[in-house]
């Protein structure tokens, strides 16, 4: 943290371009003259485009209740009339649109469930890594293995840290094809007389031609599917499986008749699997083995999604209602500014209009990296943001020069949590364990930087409207007053605010008597139908095939109405392969959160950015450990050395994601950031971003690391 608040990257005062987009040169100037520039700049494309050519970019990096999350950068956009919205996250777009399909919604079971199993089965979930949030999920996880009796199966092309010895069993699989492994279970489930018919009887549509709705084209129920008998006429057996998925025929057999036995039996996934271009296909796929096995709303069990977190549902800064309501797809951003009329319903996921009338003019970049380094393909990404007549205007606010402020037309210094009055909540993956926790500083201020809170009530000044915006509250005041209302739903628990300030921190315990996902539902349906039209768990959905039927889908993009596998574009069978063999995907690493750390060189001592390939392919190419290599597709190319290595299956690669974006001269990304090479071509559904299916070629540039 001290490196972080001290770091050479830190941004000291307010500064205006001066060279062209993306250069980085930049002139210092007062905050006055800032805050003027800005508000200026965002009443003249309000006047001249309306209030749709404005909108907030996506951006997780901090999530205190006031200052945090957005909601300072909410309130005033939605003051002045609001913005074009968003739908969806690069976290979980493609489960949280596709899942619901089947559920009605996104059911979880808490990680602490995973204690009550005897097998857990865990497709693509990095829980030490990803939920490790000092506690919490991570912790879960650890505290469930511990009861020794658990054998549990790890899904991952990566040996993964949450293995490490850990595990019973690591089957790596070719990304993207994780669908295909769940049917060929499936054909081992129905062939051996292993599914749950009651349950699937009594709980489900669509599972057999009996339960199929009205309307749904003859043997276009699941059970067809899997044996051969609807329209493809392909038998899902672990022979076919297992040419897809490169897992072994027996490997398969083997592992299908363990969770056909087992009970109960735990099936998750992490958000890793669906963040590809087949990510939708996938996500409501892996569901299907808690669904033919009856593992869900029991003690052991579940839903076969994400892992449940609780939440205090503590109380923000109130950002209003955008009075805007359209809404674009959090990914459309960039095709937004470069071909914003273009964007329709049917063909682009533009929600609550046909299409959208302005391009985005005005871009208010705040707590994100997404600009340029988050988002995907930087090269193209870069070439959209530099032509000035397109987005006319670029606010970056954030505490370090990262990649995204080098696009910045104004750019303003944010202080960081040790400079600054707030509250925030436990926040991320925290599983049953909730917080409150007060933000207070410890230091002043670096140089000029200012918390987001007092920067939006000058610019709210600016409109006339300051008193609205603040309500005659500091941000301390806020902090207090948001407290008490977190404070009234759990007064037995949450002390007085002067005590609460005092302890900094206090534990809250939530939940942890809702923690089996779907359990209303499955001890009576009839009280607690689900959110789906027919109140049942939809494996065969209505809706989804009239999706299909109704929406336009580029050639090789495709919806389905059944959970199945969809072999898509970079996948191991598109004809590129030829010239990128290799499928690369990328990873959440220890070392950082995101890009966020990135420039704390001890952090990259101890996670060093490395390119993970297995010692099959790099012998192929005459690489040995840390040699200097290119990973290179039609989009770019990146530098970086190569960690050879047995964790990762043979013909896949994976750059730990979040490094910082840094072409040279050349256009090599020497900075090492893996959206260089990722794309921009959304998923089908969900219109989302696919930044773990790529097709890419390796070749060693020098054996000499430095
Ligand atoms: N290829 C690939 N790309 C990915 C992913 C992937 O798996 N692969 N993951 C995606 C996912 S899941 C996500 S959530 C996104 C995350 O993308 P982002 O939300 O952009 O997250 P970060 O890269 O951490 O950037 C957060 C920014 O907030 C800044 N920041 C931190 N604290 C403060 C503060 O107090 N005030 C201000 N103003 N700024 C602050 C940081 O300096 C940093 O620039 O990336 C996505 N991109
Ligand atoms: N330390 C740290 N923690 C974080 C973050 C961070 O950057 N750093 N980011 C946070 C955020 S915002 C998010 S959204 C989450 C992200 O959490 P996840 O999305 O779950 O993380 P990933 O690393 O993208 O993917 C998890 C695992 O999926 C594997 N995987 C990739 N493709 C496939 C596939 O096709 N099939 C299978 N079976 N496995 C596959 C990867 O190898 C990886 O081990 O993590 C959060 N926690
Ligand atoms: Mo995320």
């Amino acid at each position: 943290m001290r490196k972080r608040i001290y770091s050479a990257e830190r941004i000291p005062y307010p500064m205006k371009r001066v060279g062209k987009r993306g250069e980085g040169k930049f002139e210092r100037i007062s905050w006055d003259e800032a805050l003027d520039t800005v508000a200026a700049a965002l009443k003249k494309t309000i006047d001249q485009y309306g209030n749709e050519a404005v909108h907030l970019l996506y951006g997780s990096g901090t999530y205190q209740l006031i200052n945090g999350n957005q909601n300072a950068s909410k309130r005033l956009l939605n003051m002045l009339g609001g913005y074009l919205g968003a739908y969806g996250t690069y976290s979980s777009a493609q489960i949280g649109m596709a899942v619901p399909f089947t559920y009605g919604g996104l059911p979880a079971s808490y990680i602490t469930e995973i204690a009550n199993a005897h097998l857990l089965v865990s497709f693509g979930n990095n829980l030490s890594v990803t939920r490790g949030s000092g506690g919490g999920m991570s912790y879960e996880l650890t505290h469930a293995l511990e009861t020794g009796r658990l054998r549990t199966i790890m899904i991952d092309p990566r040996y993964s840290d949450t293995m490490l010895g850990k595990e019973s069993e690591w089957v790596p699989i070719r990304p993207g094809t994780d669908a295909a492994l769940v049917e060929a279970i499936a054909y081992i489930l129905i062939t051996e007389d292993m599914v749950d018919q009651p349950f699937l009887d009594k709980y489900c549509v669509g599972y057999d031609e009996k339960t199929l709705p009205e309307g749904a084209p003859e043997n276009s129920d699941y059970k067809s599917y899997i044996l051969g008998k609807s329209s493809d006429k392909t038998a899902k057996t672990p022979a076919w499986a297992s040419e897809i998925t490169g897992i072994p025929e027996d490997i398969i057999v083997r592992i299908a008749r363990e969770i056909g036995t087992t009970k109960p039996c735990y099936i998750t996934q992490g958000l890793g699997v669906q963040r590809h271009a087949n990510g939708e296909q996938t996500s409501r796929a892996i569901p299907m083995l808690s669904i033919l096995t009856g593992n869900l709303g029991l003690p052991g069990t579940s839903p076969g999604a994400r892992g449940a977190d609780s939440s205090l549902g503590e109380a923000g800064l109130p950002t209003g209602t955008n009075p805007v309501k359209t809404l674009i797809s959090f990914f459309s951003w960039s095709d937004a500014i470069d071909r914003g009329t273009e964007l329709t319903a049917l063909k682009d996921g533009v929600r609550n209009k046909d299409k959208l009338d302005v391009p985005i003019k005005f871009l208010w970049v705040t707590q994100s990296n997404t600009l340029i380094n988050q988002h995907s393909d930087s090269n193209a990404t870069h070439k959209i943001l530099q032509d000035d007549k397109k987005c006319e205007f670029i606010l970056v606010v954030d505490n370090q020069m990262t990649p995204s402020t080098r696009y910045a037309d104004i750019l303003l210094p944010d202080v960081t949590s040790f400079e600054m009055w707030d509250l925030t909540a436990d926040g991320y993956s925290s599983g049953i364990l909730n917080f409150m926790i007060s933000v207070q500083p410890s230091i002043k201020p670096f140089e000029e930087a200012r918390p987001l809170y007092d920067v939006c009530c000058d610019l709210a000044k600016r409109f006339g409207i300051e008193k609205e915006y603040s309500e005659g509250r500091t941000t301390e005041q806020w902090a207090e007053f948001l407290y008490n209302k977190t404070r009234e739903k759990y007064k037995d628990q949450l002390p007085d605010y002067e005590t609460f300030k005092k302890k900094g921190m206090v534990r809250v315990n939530t939940n942890r008597d809702k923690g089996i996902g779907l359990k209303a539902f499955r001890d009576d349906p009839g009280a607690n139908p689900l959110k789906t039209p027919s109140g049942k768990i939809e494996i065969y959905s209505a809706r989804l095939a009239d999706i299909a039927k109704k929406w336009t889908l580029p050639k090789g993009d495709v919806i389905t109405p059944l959970p199945q596998y969809v072999a898509t574009w970079e996948s191991h069978l598109d004809p590129k392969t030829k010239q990128f063999p290799l499928q690369m995907i990328g990873h959440h690493t220890k070392g950082r959160t995101h890009s966020t750390y990135h420039n704390i060189d001890w952090l990259r001592e101890v996670v060093p950015d490395e390119v993970w390939i297995n010692p099959v392919d790099a012998q192929k190419r005459n690489i040995v450990a840390g040699d200097k290599v290119h990973i290179f597709n039609e989009r770019g190319t990146v530098e970086m050395a190569a960690k050879v290595t047995n964790r990762i299956m043979p013909g896949v690669v994976s750059i730990p994601q979040g490094a910082w974006y840094k072409p040279n001269e050349k256009g090599v990304d020497v900075g090492g950031n893996v959206n260089t090479l990722t794309s921009l071509r959304p998923s089908p559904l969900a219109k989302a971003n696919p930044q773990h299916t790529n097709l890419v070629e390796v070749k060693k540039v020098s054996g000499d690391r430095s």
